[in-house]
C-alpha cells in the first residue's frame, strides 16, 4: 500500500516531536533510589533545589512490619533455681575463717609504733580501723569482741602484740576492738581493776558479747586458738614457754582468759582486792567454780603462748592475797564488777587501739604502806 505523501509528512513530524520531548525530559529524569537492608526500607525520592539534589526520604510501612517480625520473641532460656524462695534477698552467711594456718611465727623485734600502724592501718591501706577496729566484710561475724589489755608502762610488749595480734584476730574474722586500758600513776598494780574497766567501758562503747583478758606479753603460737565467746569461762594459755609448756596448777587462770558477757557478770567480774602481784586470777578461779561454771581449756598445742621477757618488770606480790583467796567466794557478790570505783582520766582512738587511761581508787587498798611505790622495787624477770 502506497502512503501518499501527507501522511508520510505527519508521521514524520509526530516522529520528530516525540525526538525533541524525550531530549528535553531525559535530563530532568532522575529515578526513585531504594535503599533496603535486612531491617530497615527506605524510600528516597529526589527533588531539585537549584544545582542541589535533595531525597526526601520515606520509612515505608513495611519496615515496622519487618522488624516485628524480626524480633518476635525468643524461647525464654530455662534457668534452673535450686529452690523457689519465698523469703526477701538472702541473708549474708556467717563467717567460716578459712585462712588459719595453725602454728604461727613469733615475730619477737620491737617495732615502732608507726611502722606498726603503716603495717596495719587503714589509712595505709590495711584493714584495721581507727580505736583497733574490725569488722568482716560479706559475712556476719559470730560475735562482737571487745579485747582487753590491763596495762601499764610496757610499750615494747604493746607494739610487738599489736602487730602480731591484729592479723591473727582478722583471719579468724572477730568483729573486734582491741582496748588497752592503763593504770594511772605508780602505785601498785591491780591487773583486775583494769580489767573490770575494761569490762565496763568496753560495754559504754559498744554491745560486746564476748571478752578476752589479754597479758600483753602473752604472744599467741597458734592462730587456731579461737578468740570467739566461749560455753564456759576459757583458758585460752595452756601451754606457755615461761612454764616449760607444763600446765602450771590445775586451778590455774592466768595470762589469757575468756568470758561470754553474761559469764562476767555471772561471777560479778574480779575482785578489786588484789593489789600487786598475784592471787587476783586465782580468785577468779575460784569465782568462776563458785558460780557453777567448770573452766574449758584449748588443747596444749592449740593454747600455745610465748611470753615476752624482756622489758618485763614484775611488781611487788600482793601482802594480802593468800589471806584473800580463803574468803572468794563470799566476797563475789560485793566485791567486783558492782563496787570498783575509777575515773576514766583520758579515752583515745588511736590507729591500731583503744586507750583507756583510769585513776584507781588506791584508799582501797587495805594493805597500804609507803613501800608499794613502783619502779623502784619492781623486779626484772
Ligand atoms: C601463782 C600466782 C598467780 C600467778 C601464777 C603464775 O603463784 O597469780 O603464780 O605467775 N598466785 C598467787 O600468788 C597466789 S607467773 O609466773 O605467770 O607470773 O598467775
Amino acid at each position: 500500500m502506497i502512503m501518499s505523501r501527507r501522511r508520510l509528512l505527519l508521521v514524520w513530524t509526530i516522529l520528530f516531536i516525540i525526538v525533541i520531548l524525550t531530549c528535553i525530559y531525559l535530563p530532568i529524569y532522575e529515578p526513585k533510589v531504594k535503599v533496603q537492608d535486612p531491617l530497615v526500607s527506605l524510600v528516597a525520592t529526589p527533588s531539585r533545589n537549584n544545582d542541589q539534589k535533595i531525597y526526601n526520604i520515606t520509612i515505608s510501612h513495611q519496615v515496622s512490619q519487618l522488624r516485628t517480625t524480626k524480633t518476635q520473641p525468643k524461647k525464654p532460656t530455662t534457668i534452673q533455681l535450686t529452690k523457689p524462695t519465698t523469703a526477701g534477698p538472702t541473708k549474708p552467711k556467717l563467717c567460716e575463717p578459712e585462712l588459719l594456718v595453725g602454728a604461727v611465727y613469733c615475730n619477737k623485734t620491737v617495732p615502732r609504733m608507726q611502722e606498726v600502724i603503716e603495717q596495719l592501718s587503714v589509712d595505709y591501706g590495711g584493714l584495721t580501723k581507727k580505736g583497733g577496729v574490725f569488722k568482716p566484710k560479706g559475712c556476719i561475724a559470730k560475735n562482737k569482741l571487745a579485747i582487753i589489755i590491763p596495762y601499764r608502762n610496757r610499750s615494747e610488749h604493746l607494739r610487738i602484740f599489736l602487730r602480731h595480734m591484729h592479723p591473727i584476730m582478722q583471719r579468724q574474722m572477730h568483729d573486734y576492738r582491741i582496748i588497752v586500758v592503763e593504770q594511772a600513776g605508780n602505785y601498785s598494780f591491780n591487773r583486775a581493776q583494769l580489767i573490770n574497766i575494761g569490762f565496763l567501758e568496753a560495754l559504754n562503747i559498744s554491745d560486746f558479747e564476748c571478752f578476752v583478758f589479754h597479758d600483753v606479753d602473752h604472744i599467741l603460737e597458734n592462730d587456731k586458738n579461737d578468740y570467739g565467746c566461749p560455753e564456759n569461762p576459757r583458758l585460752l594459755g595452756v601451754s606457755v614457754d615461761r612454764f616449760n609448756r607444763r600446765f602450771p596448777y590445775l586451778r590455774y587462770f592466768g595470762g589469757v582468759g575468756s568470758f561470754s558477757k553474761e559469764q562476767f557478770e555471772k561471777i560479778n567480774g574480779y575482785s578489786n582486792l588484789f593489789w600487786g602481784w598475784g592471787g587476783e586470777d586465782d580468785d577468779a578461779y575460784n569465782r568462776i567454780r563458785g558460780a557453777g561454771y567448770s573452766l574449758s581449756r584449748p588443747r596444749a598445742d592449740v593454747g600455745r603462748y610465748m611470753m615476752l621477757k624482756e622489758h618485763h618488770f614484775r611488781d611487788k606480790p600482793g601482802g594480802n592475797r593468800h589471806m584473800l583467796l580463803k574468803t572468794s567466794t563470799k566476797r563475789m557478790y560485793t566485791d567486783g564488777l558492782n563496787s570498783v570505783k575509777y575515773e576514766v582520766l583520758k579515752k583515745t582512738e588511736f590507729p591500731l587501739y583503744t586507750h583507756i587511761l583510769a585513776k584507781l581508787h588506791e584508799e582501797l587498798d587495805t594493805t597500804r604502806n609507803a613501800t608499794d611505790l613502783i619502779p623502784t622495787n619492781a623486779v626484772a624477770i
